[in-house]
Protein backbone atom coordinates (compact mmCIF):
# COMPACT_ATOMS: atom_id res chain seq x y z
CA UNK A 1 0.00 0.00 0.00
CA UNK A 2 2.87 2.41 1.09
CA UNK A 3 4.78 1.89 -2.59
CA UNK A 4 1.12 2.79 -4.36
CA UNK A 5 0.68 5.84 -2.27
CA UNK A 6 4.18 6.73 -2.66
CA UNK A 7 4.29 6.19 -6.98
CA UNK A 8 0.95 7.81 -6.79
CA UNK A 9 2.62 11.05 -5.12
CA UNK A 10 5.53 10.96 -7.82
CA UNK A 11 3.43 10.74 -11.10
CA UNK A 12 1.51 13.52 -9.73
CA UNK A 13 4.18 15.55 -8.87
CA UNK A 14 5.41 14.78 -12.43
CA UNK A 15 2.10 15.98 -14.13
CA UNK A 16 2.35 19.34 -12.17
CA UNK A 17 5.49 20.18 -13.71
CA UNK A 18 5.13 18.80 -17.25
CA UNK A 19 2.39 21.20 -17.23
CA UNK A 20 3.92 24.05 -15.83
CA UNK A 21 6.86 23.38 -18.51
CA UNK A 22 4.20 23.45 -21.31
CA UNK A 23 2.68 26.40 -19.95
CA UNK A 24 6.12 28.49 -20.18
CA UNK A 25 7.91 30.26 -22.91
CA UNK A 26 11.04 28.11 -24.30
CA UNK A 27 14.14 30.68 -23.68
CA UNK A 28 15.95 28.65 -26.00
CA UNK A 29 18.87 28.19 -24.00
CA UNK A 30 17.90 24.92 -21.97
CA UNK A 31 15.59 27.14 -19.55
CA UNK A 32 12.13 27.72 -19.14
CA UNK A 33 10.56 30.78 -17.84
CA UNK A 34 6.74 31.83 -18.29
CA UNK A 35 6.58 35.85 -20.07
CA UNK A 36 5.23 38.02 -17.55
CA UNK A 37 2.38 40.15 -19.14
CA UNK A 38 4.08 43.07 -19.23
CA UNK A 39 7.25 42.21 -20.98
CA UNK A 40 5.01 41.09 -23.87
CA UNK A 41 5.64 43.46 -27.37
CA UNK A 42 3.03 45.39 -28.31
CA UNK A 43 1.50 45.37 -31.97
CA UNK A 44 -0.11 48.22 -32.70
CA UNK A 45 -1.63 48.38 -36.57
CA UNK A 46 -1.55 51.75 -37.92
CA UNK A 47 -3.76 52.56 -41.30
CA UNK A 48 -1.82 55.65 -42.44
CA UNK A 49 -3.89 57.52 -45.21
CA UNK A 50 -1.25 58.17 -47.76
CA UNK A 51 2.22 59.71 -48.98
CA UNK A 52 0.81 62.49 -50.85
CA UNK A 53 3.06 65.53 -49.34
CA UNK A 54 6.25 66.31 -47.53
CA UNK A 55 4.39 66.35 -44.09
CA UNK A 56 2.71 63.35 -44.20
CA UNK A 57 6.26 61.26 -45.19
CA UNK A 58 7.50 63.39 -41.85
CA UNK A 59 4.45 62.00 -40.12
CA UNK A 60 4.90 58.36 -41.45
CA UNK A 61 8.80 58.71 -40.51
CA UNK A 62 8.23 59.96 -37.24
CA UNK A 63 5.82 56.95 -36.36
CA UNK A 64 8.03 53.98 -37.88
CA UNK A 65 11.11 55.67 -35.99
CA UNK A 66 9.10 55.91 -32.86
CA UNK A 67 7.85 52.10 -32.89
CA UNK A 68 11.50 50.82 -33.54
CA UNK A 69 13.22 52.99 -31.12
CA UNK A 70 10.56 51.81 -28.39
CA UNK A 71 10.47 48.16 -30.01
CA UNK A 72 6.81 48.06 -31.03
CA UNK A 73 5.51 45.56 -33.34
CA UNK A 74 4.30 48.27 -36.25
CA UNK A 75 1.95 46.79 -39.17
CA UNK A 76 1.99 49.67 -41.36
CA UNK A 77 -0.09 50.53 -44.31
CA UNK A 78 -0.61 52.97 -46.91
CA UNK A 79 -3.79 53.84 -48.49
CA UNK A 80 -2.74 55.97 -51.29
CA UNK A 81 -4.93 58.23 -50.16
CA UNK A 82 -8.10 56.13 -50.74
CA UNK A 83 -10.49 55.50 -47.78
CA UNK A 84 -11.48 51.91 -49.27
CA UNK A 85 -7.78 50.77 -48.48
CA UNK A 86 -7.60 52.26 -45.16
CA UNK A 87 -11.22 50.31 -44.39
CA UNK A 88 -9.11 46.90 -45.54
CA UNK A 89 -6.18 47.73 -43.43
CA UNK A 90 -8.26 47.80 -40.17
CA UNK A 91 -9.97 44.98 -41.04
CA UNK A 92 -6.48 43.17 -41.42
CA UNK A 93 -5.51 44.69 -37.74
CA UNK A 94 -8.92 43.56 -36.05
CA UNK A 95 -7.85 39.63 -38.37
CA UNK A 96 -4.75 40.01 -36.79
CA UNK A 97 -5.55 40.31 -32.97
CA UNK A 98 -3.53 44.02 -32.82
CA UNK A 99 -3.54 45.43 -29.22
CA UNK A 100 -4.23 48.88 -30.86
CA UNK A 101 -5.11 50.45 -33.86
CA UNK A 102 -4.08 53.73 -35.37
CA UNK A 103 -5.92 55.71 -37.66
CA UNK A 104 -5.29 59.11 -39.72
CA UNK A 105 -8.62 59.40 -42.12
CA UNK A 106 -8.19 60.13 -45.44
CA UNK A 107 -11.50 61.89 -45.19
CA UNK A 108 -14.07 62.69 -41.92
CA UNK A 109 -17.07 60.62 -43.00
CA UNK A 110 -17.84 56.66 -43.74
CA UNK A 111 -16.31 55.45 -40.74
CA UNK A 112 -19.33 54.34 -38.64
CA UNK A 113 -19.04 50.34 -39.62
CA UNK A 114 -15.34 50.12 -39.50
CA UNK A 115 -15.16 51.42 -36.44
CA UNK A 116 -17.90 49.75 -34.71
CA UNK A 117 -16.32 46.56 -36.28
CA UNK A 118 -13.00 47.59 -34.08
CA UNK A 119 -15.13 48.16 -30.82
CA UNK A 120 -17.05 44.97 -31.08
CA UNK A 121 -13.70 43.01 -31.32
CA UNK A 122 -12.15 45.19 -28.24
CA UNK A 123 -9.50 47.18 -29.54
CA UNK A 124 -8.59 50.62 -28.65
CA UNK A 125 -8.68 53.10 -31.59
CA UNK A 126 -6.39 56.30 -32.01
CA UNK A 127 -7.26 58.48 -34.70
CA UNK A 128 -4.05 60.25 -35.57
CA UNK A 129 -3.68 63.45 -37.30
CA UNK A 130 -6.97 63.53 -39.19
CA UNK A 131 -10.27 63.46 -37.42
CA UNK A 132 -13.56 61.43 -38.11
CA UNK A 133 -17.47 62.29 -37.97
CA UNK A 134 -18.02 59.55 -35.51
CA UNK A 135 -19.38 58.87 -32.18
CA UNK A 136 -16.63 59.60 -29.20
CA UNK A 137 -17.21 56.19 -27.62
CA UNK A 138 -15.63 54.94 -31.05
CA UNK A 139 -12.35 56.42 -30.24
CA UNK A 140 -10.08 56.46 -27.04
CA UNK A 141 -7.89 59.66 -28.02
CA UNK A 142 -8.20 62.34 -30.87
CA UNK A 143 -4.50 63.73 -31.46
CA UNK A 144 -3.14 66.55 -33.91
CA UNK A 145 -3.43 69.93 -34.77
CA UNK A 146 -6.39 72.26 -34.56
CA UNK A 147 -7.29 73.08 -38.19
CA UNK A 148 -9.34 75.67 -37.28
CA UNK A 149 -6.85 77.54 -35.61
CA UNK A 150 -4.53 77.23 -38.61
CA UNK A 151 -6.90 78.83 -40.72
CA UNK A 152 -7.50 81.76 -38.38
CA UNK A 153 -3.93 82.29 -38.26
CA UNK A 154 -3.40 82.17 -42.27
CA UNK A 155 -6.04 84.72 -42.38
CA UNK A 156 -4.55 87.14 -40.19
CA UNK A 157 -0.84 86.67 -41.93
CA UNK A 158 -2.35 87.30 -45.08
CA UNK A 159 -4.22 90.35 -44.44
CA UNK A 160 -1.17 92.24 -43.17
CA UNK A 161 0.79 91.19 -46.07
CA UNK A 162 -2.22 92.73 -48.30
CA UNK A 163 -3.10 95.70 -45.96
CA UNK A 164 -6.62 94.04 -45.10
CA UNK A 165 -7.63 94.51 -48.79
CA UNK A 166 -7.63 92.60 -52.39
CA UNK A 167 -8.59 89.59 -54.29
CA UNK A 168 -7.08 86.25 -53.42
CA UNK A 169 -7.53 82.56 -54.71
CA UNK A 170 -7.29 79.58 -52.26
CA UNK A 171 -5.93 76.04 -52.76
CA UNK A 172 -8.36 73.73 -51.00
CA UNK A 173 -6.41 70.80 -49.82
CA UNK A 174 -8.34 66.91 -50.04
CA UNK A 175 -12.52 67.80 -50.28
CA UNK A 176 -14.13 65.75 -47.37
CA UNK A 177 -10.81 65.89 -45.13
CA UNK A 178 -11.03 67.43 -41.25
CA UNK A 179 -7.38 69.12 -42.60
CA UNK A 180 -9.15 71.07 -45.51
CA UNK A 181 -12.46 71.29 -43.86
CA UNK A 182 -11.42 73.19 -40.34
CA UNK A 183 -8.67 75.43 -42.44
CA UNK A 184 -11.07 76.77 -44.88
CA UNK A 185 -13.53 77.31 -41.76
CA UNK A 186 -10.97 79.10 -39.40
CA UNK A 187 -9.91 81.17 -42.43
CA UNK A 188 -13.43 82.16 -43.64
CA UNK A 189 -14.58 83.00 -40.13
CA UNK A 190 -11.55 85.53 -39.57
CA UNK A 191 -12.09 86.95 -42.59
CA UNK A 192 -15.98 87.64 -42.03
CA UNK A 193 -15.20 89.23 -38.44
CA UNK A 194 -11.97 91.31 -39.07
CA UNK A 195 -11.50 91.69 -43.31
CA UNK A 196 -14.53 92.50 -45.28
CA UNK A 197 -12.17 94.13 -47.84
CA UNK A 198 -10.83 91.00 -48.49
CA UNK A 199 -12.62 88.83 -51.62
CA UNK A 200 -11.72 85.54 -52.31
CA UNK A 201 -12.62 85.04 -56.21
CA UNK A 202 -11.48 81.53 -57.18
CA UNK A 203 -11.35 78.17 -54.84
CA UNK A 204 -10.08 74.68 -55.41
CA UNK A 205 -8.99 71.65 -54.39
CA UNK A 206 -5.59 71.09 -55.32
CA UNK A 207 -5.54 67.45 -53.33
CA UNK A 208 -2.63 68.73 -50.93
CA UNK A 209 -0.16 67.97 -53.72
CA UNK A 210 2.66 69.67 -55.64
CA UNK A 211 1.03 68.25 -58.88
CA UNK A 212 -2.52 69.58 -58.57
CA UNK A 213 -1.41 72.84 -56.75
CA UNK A 214 0.53 73.87 -60.01
CA UNK A 215 -2.61 72.66 -61.82
CA UNK A 216 -5.22 74.80 -60.04
CA UNK A 217 -3.00 77.72 -60.17
CA UNK A 218 -2.61 77.66 -63.94
CA UNK A 219 -6.08 77.63 -64.20
CA UNK A 220 -6.54 80.76 -62.00
CA UNK A 221 -4.12 82.79 -63.40
CA UNK A 222 -5.50 81.96 -66.49
CA UNK A 223 -8.69 83.54 -65.48
CA UNK A 224 -7.19 85.94 -63.05
CA UNK A 225 -4.01 86.51 -63.60
CA UNK A 226 -4.13 90.07 -63.43
CA UNK A 227 -6.51 90.59 -60.59
CA UNK A 228 -5.06 87.93 -57.56
CA UNK A 229 -3.23 89.95 -54.73
CA UNK A 230 -2.71 87.02 -53.03
CA UNK A 231 -2.67 83.19 -52.41
CA UNK A 232 -4.13 81.00 -49.42
CA UNK A 233 -2.69 77.43 -49.91
CA UNK A 234 -3.63 74.49 -47.00
CA UNK A 235 -0.53 73.36 -47.39
CA UNK A 236 3.12 73.82 -48.51
CA UNK A 237 3.44 71.75 -51.36
CA UNK A 238 0.26 73.09 -53.28
CA UNK A 239 2.17 76.58 -52.49
CA UNK A 240 5.07 75.17 -54.17
CA UNK A 241 3.37 73.99 -57.17
CA UNK A 242 1.34 77.42 -57.06
CA UNK A 243 4.80 79.14 -57.37
CA UNK A 244 6.15 77.46 -60.14
CA UNK A 245 2.80 77.99 -62.25
CA UNK A 246 3.35 81.47 -60.93
CA UNK A 247 6.69 81.78 -62.27
CA UNK A 248 5.55 80.18 -65.55
CA UNK A 249 3.19 83.18 -66.13
CA UNK A 250 5.62 85.78 -65.34
CA UNK A 251 4.71 86.91 -62.08
CA UNK A 252 6.69 86.98 -58.84
CA UNK A 253 5.29 84.74 -56.74
CA UNK A 254 6.14 86.40 -52.93
CA UNK A 255 6.10 89.49 -54.38
CA UNK A 256 3.43 90.65 -57.12
CA UNK A 257 1.64 87.82 -55.13
CA UNK A 258 1.83 86.85 -51.44
CA UNK A 259 1.25 83.62 -50.49
CA UNK A 260 0.47 82.14 -47.28
CA UNK A 261 0.56 77.99 -46.69
CA UNK A 262 0.14 75.71 -43.70
CA UNK A 263 2.97 73.04 -42.50
CA UNK A 264 5.76 74.62 -42.32
CA UNK A 265 8.22 71.78 -43.90
CA UNK A 266 10.99 72.41 -44.94
CA UNK A 267 10.35 73.04 -48.77
CA UNK A 268 8.44 75.83 -47.14
CA UNK A 269 11.35 77.14 -45.53
CA UNK A 270 13.31 77.38 -48.64
CA UNK A 271 11.03 79.20 -50.79
CA UNK A 272 10.77 82.22 -48.27
CA UNK A 273 14.62 81.75 -48.05
CA UNK A 274 14.31 82.95 -51.96
CA UNK A 275 11.52 85.22 -50.83
CA UNK A 276 9.13 83.10 -52.95
CA UNK A 277 6.22 82.50 -50.22
CA UNK A 278 5.85 84.92 -47.53
CA UNK A 279 4.55 82.77 -44.48
CA UNK A 280 3.42 79.13 -43.39
CA UNK A 281 1.91 78.23 -40.26
CA UNK A 282 3.21 75.18 -38.68
CA UNK A 283 0.93 72.04 -38.58
CA UNK A 284 3.33 69.44 -36.79
CA UNK A 285 3.43 65.60 -38.42
CA UNK A 286 6.04 64.37 -36.05
CA UNK A 287 3.11 62.66 -34.04
CA UNK A 288 5.15 58.86 -33.40
CA UNK A 289 5.89 59.73 -29.37
CA UNK A 290 2.56 60.98 -28.52
CA UNK A 291 0.61 58.60 -30.04
CA UNK A 292 3.07 55.71 -28.80
CA UNK A 293 2.61 57.38 -25.59
CA UNK A 294 -0.91 57.50 -25.59
CA UNK A 295 -0.91 53.59 -27.07
CA UNK A 296 1.33 52.38 -23.92
CA UNK A 297 -1.10 54.25 -21.88
CA UNK A 298 -4.05 52.69 -22.74
CA UNK A 299 -2.44 49.48 -22.75
CA UNK A 300 -1.39 49.95 -19.24
CA UNK A 301 -4.93 50.49 -18.03
CA UNK A 302 -3.81 54.12 -17.22
CA UNK A 303 -6.56 56.78 -18.66
CA UNK A 304 -5.78 59.26 -21.42
CA UNK A 305 -7.19 62.71 -23.00
CA UNK A 306 -9.44 62.57 -25.58
CA UNK A 307 -8.27 65.40 -27.67
CA UNK A 308 -4.33 65.92 -27.59
CA UNK A 309 -3.61 69.29 -29.03
CA UNK A 310 -0.23 69.61 -30.87
CA UNK A 311 1.88 72.73 -29.85
CA UNK A 312 2.52 74.52 -33.17
CA UNK A 313 3.90 78.52 -34.32
CA UNK A 314 3.76 80.84 -37.64
CA UNK A 315 7.00 81.12 -39.32
CA UNK A 316 7.80 84.17 -41.52
CA UNK A 317 9.79 85.25 -44.46
CA UNK A 318 12.51 86.95 -42.14
CA UNK A 319 13.40 84.20 -39.59
CA UNK A 320 13.43 81.62 -42.45
CA UNK A 321 17.11 81.17 -43.03
CA UNK A 322 17.75 80.84 -39.06
CA UNK A 323 14.80 78.55 -38.51
CA UNK A 324 16.11 75.81 -41.32
CA UNK A 325 18.22 74.72 -39.58
CA UNK A 326 16.49 73.77 -36.76
CA UNK A 327 13.55 72.13 -38.38
CA UNK A 328 12.95 68.13 -37.71
CA UNK A 329 10.57 68.10 -41.20
C1 LIG B 1 -2.53 68.09 -41.49
C2 LIG B 1 -2.38 66.96 -42.48
C3 LIG B 1 -2.37 67.48 -43.87
C4 LIG B 1 -1.16 68.37 -44.17
C5 LIG B 1 -0.94 68.05 -45.60
O1 LIG B 1 -2.54 67.59 -40.20
O2 LIG B 1 -3.45 66.06 -42.35
O3 LIG B 1 -2.31 66.39 -44.76
O4 LIG B 1 -1.41 69.72 -43.95
C6 LIG B 1 -1.14 66.55 -45.60
O5 LIG B 1 0.34 68.39 -46.07
O6 LIG B 1 -1.34 66.07 -46.87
Amino acid sequence: MKFKKVMALVLTGAMVLSIAGCAAKNTGDGGDTATPVEDKKLVVGYAQLGAESEWRTACTNSVKEEAEKRGIELKFSDAQQKQENQIKAIRSFIAQGVDVIGVSPVVESGWETVFKEVKDAGIPLVLVDRKADVSEDLYTSYLGSDFVEEGRKAADELAALIGGKGNIVELQGTVGSSAAVGRQEGFLEKLAEKYPDIKIIKSQTGDFTRAKGKEVMEAFLKSDGENIDALFSHNDDMAIGAIQAIEEYGKKPGEDIKIVSVDAVKGAFEAMIAGKLNVTVECNPLLGPQFFDVCEDIVAGKSVQKLIPSEEGVFRQDTAAQDLPNRKY
